[in-house]
């Protein structure tokens, strides 16, 4: 495997001794990075630690080929600053990583948070200390660190998973996953390539090396519902329209379900005429971005008649390119409903495979046996190549807490606790693990417009705890055995819990199979968790 994104660990020198914070904080992406300015700025001393050589989390990490924004770029800034918000130019309408990257550089720059990061540093395990009522965090150098308050802000695709295919390790030729792309690149040009894997990250990553790639064969279990992204600059006006409209874009994705900028249709697809419908349709296929589905009828993306009448929809958009009929009812997703999985967006995804040097294999119909020194052998038949590229995926959400080894009170493990899946009060706090904030289980959605408020709240919950001279702040069973049961019992009804995919843990052999998140929308998560402080932090034990 290509494994080239350390080097060496920059920060203090380990001297030995503990350093002292008040908040540790697990990750340097976008929500770690704004929680170390928000909780600075509200008087916290705090501490960053991040395996990754720079900042940017998932947009340090996935640096694979045409990796990029699917939620439009002025959508997903931080909001929190004006003069960041007029200083920053986005250049295109979905910005791609580089440009991603850059800007959470440029974020960390400008606010001065870097001397708060510790890079190159993987936390190996933390651990509460009952007398003291503080986190002790361990890294892998040795370092350790203390800090009254533990927050995890290690993102909810961070975890890569690669599939344990027997002979993995004999294949000769180099290999990656998408979430751990080489910083200097993988050669190929020519290349006998192949992919495995065509979610989101697959569909981006097969449309750009498709270029450039010798030979590509895409090993294809489940066909997505992929839509046109159309993608573009951002010409001057049009950027300045977009740094006079700020606040009317925050606000509007304040409001929405996913906290992105389109709102839906309050109309039933099925109350209008056939003609309308499509018309609806076929307008807003036209459209960048989410806005197809965030803006069309509203029963669109719940499970039901006009779902299955958008899917038809989308499965006709497919097959309309793509010549070769065969080949275009392997891209045809039959056996789960639209928006059930996570849907791609996509920039010249079904064309590909109109190129003579690309082969589609369909992998649920003759599985991967085993990768093999040459290449990957299904049970049909062997695929000799240069590369193989893993596009499977990530252990979603509980994948990256599980392999910090947190233990809490009584030397109790969150790993242990979460194995039937995670047990929180509002996805912030669990039970038994005082003064923990597991902010990486925010809502799916936007992920920015998601954590800011998430950060705020819960750097507000931690001046209370100071400011009301308490020491701990944790969830009750209560209220935590309440959550739970409404996450799995609302969260049945979601269209997201009605496929296999990462959002319910599927997506893991063994892993336990429920909804990962919460099942409310953002505007939902927001009250709820406004209401609980405003009731004296109700459902938390302060101590
Ligand atoms: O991962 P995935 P991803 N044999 O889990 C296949 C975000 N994201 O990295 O569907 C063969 O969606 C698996 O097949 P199946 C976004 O939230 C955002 O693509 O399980 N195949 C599937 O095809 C997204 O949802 C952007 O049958 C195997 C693929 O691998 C999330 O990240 C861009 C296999 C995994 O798809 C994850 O996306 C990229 C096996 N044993 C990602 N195991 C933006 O645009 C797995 N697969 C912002």
């Amino acid at each position: 495997m290509v494994e080239s994104l350390q080097q060496p660990a920059t920060g203090p020198a380990d001297s030995g001794e503990i350093e002292r914070f008040d908040a540790i904080i697990i990750g340097a992406g976008v929500t770690g990075l704004y929680s170390l300015y928000r909780m600075r700025e509200l008087g916290f001393t705090v501490q960053a630690f991040d395996d990754g050589g720079g900042v940017g989390g998932t947009w340090y990490w996935n640096r694979y080929p045409g990796c990029r924004f699917d939620s439009e770029s002025y959508s997903y800034g931080y909001s929190f600053s004006e003069e960041l918000l007029q200083e920053w130019d986005w250049k295109e309408h979905y910005s791609a990583q580089p440009e991603n990257e850059r800007y959470l550089n440029y974020v960390a720059d400008k606010f001065d948070l870097r001397k708060h990061i510790r890079l190159n540093s993987r936390v190996t395990g933390a651990t509460f200390d009952e007398e003291a009522n503080c986190w002790e965090v361990r890294l892998e150098d040795g370092h350790r660190a203390r800090g009254q308050f533990l927050i995890t802000s290690v993102g909810i695709l961070s975890s890569g998973y690669v599939p344990d295919f027997e002979g993995i390790h004999d294949f000769k030729g180099p290999w990656c996953h998408t979430g751990k792309w080489p910083a200097e690149g993988m050669d190929l040009a020519g290349k006998r390539v192949g992919v495995i894997g065509t979610g989101a990250s697959g569909v981006q990553l097969i449309t750009e090396i498709a270029k450039e790639v010798g030979h590509l064969t895409v090993f294809q279990r489940t066909a997505n519902y992929c839509a046109p992204l159309r993608n573009g600059p951002i010409d001057d006006q049009t950027q300045q329209e977009i740094k006079s409209s700020y606040p009317d874009i925050f606000k509007k994705c304040m409001e929405t379900p996913g906290s992105f900028m389109h709102q839906f249709d309050p109309r039933s697809a099925m109350s209008v005429s056939k003609e309308e419908r499509h018309a609806l349709y076929e307008e807003l296929w036209q459209e960048g971005g989410f806005k197809k589905w965030l803006s069309n009828f509203y029963d669109v993306m719940l499970p039901g008649e006009a779902n299955e009448d958008y899917a038809e929809f989308v499965r006709n958009k497919i097959r309309e390119r793509v010549h070769d009929p065969v080949v275009a009812e392997k891209l045809v997703p039959k056996d789960h409903m639209f928006g059930s999985k996570r849907l791609p967006c996509e920039s010249g995804y079904y064309e590909v495979y109109n190129q003579d040097n690309v082969l589609l294999v369909d992998v649920r119909e003759a599985p991967i046996e085993r990768i093999t020194p040459k290449g990957v052998k299904t049970i049909e038949a062997e695929y000799e190549l240069d590369v193989i590229i893993y596009a499977t995926g990530f252990d979603a959400v509980t994948g990256s807490l599980a392999k910090l080894d947190i233990k809490g009170i009584g030397g109790k493990t969150l790993k242990d606790k979460f194995a039937g899946g995670p047990r929180t009060y509002m996805g912030v706090s669990s039970a038994g693990f005082p003064n923990l904030f597991t902010i990486n289980a925010a809502s799916v959605g936007n992920f920015v417009r998601a954590a800011e408020p998430l950060v705020d709240w819960v750097s507000e919950a931690m001046a209370h705890v100071r400011d009301h001279g308490h020491s701990r702040i944790t969830a009750t069973v209560e209220a935590e055995d309440a959550w739970v049961q409404h996450v799995n019992e609302d969260g049945a009804k979601v269209l997201r819990t009605q496929a296999n995919s990462w959002f319910v843990g599927a997506n893991i052999p063994g892993k336990a199979r429920v909804l990962l998140t919460a099942p409310d929308t953002a505007p939902v998560m927001r009250a709820k968790r406004n209401a609980v402080s405003a009731n004296g932090y109700e459902g938390f034990i302060l101590e």
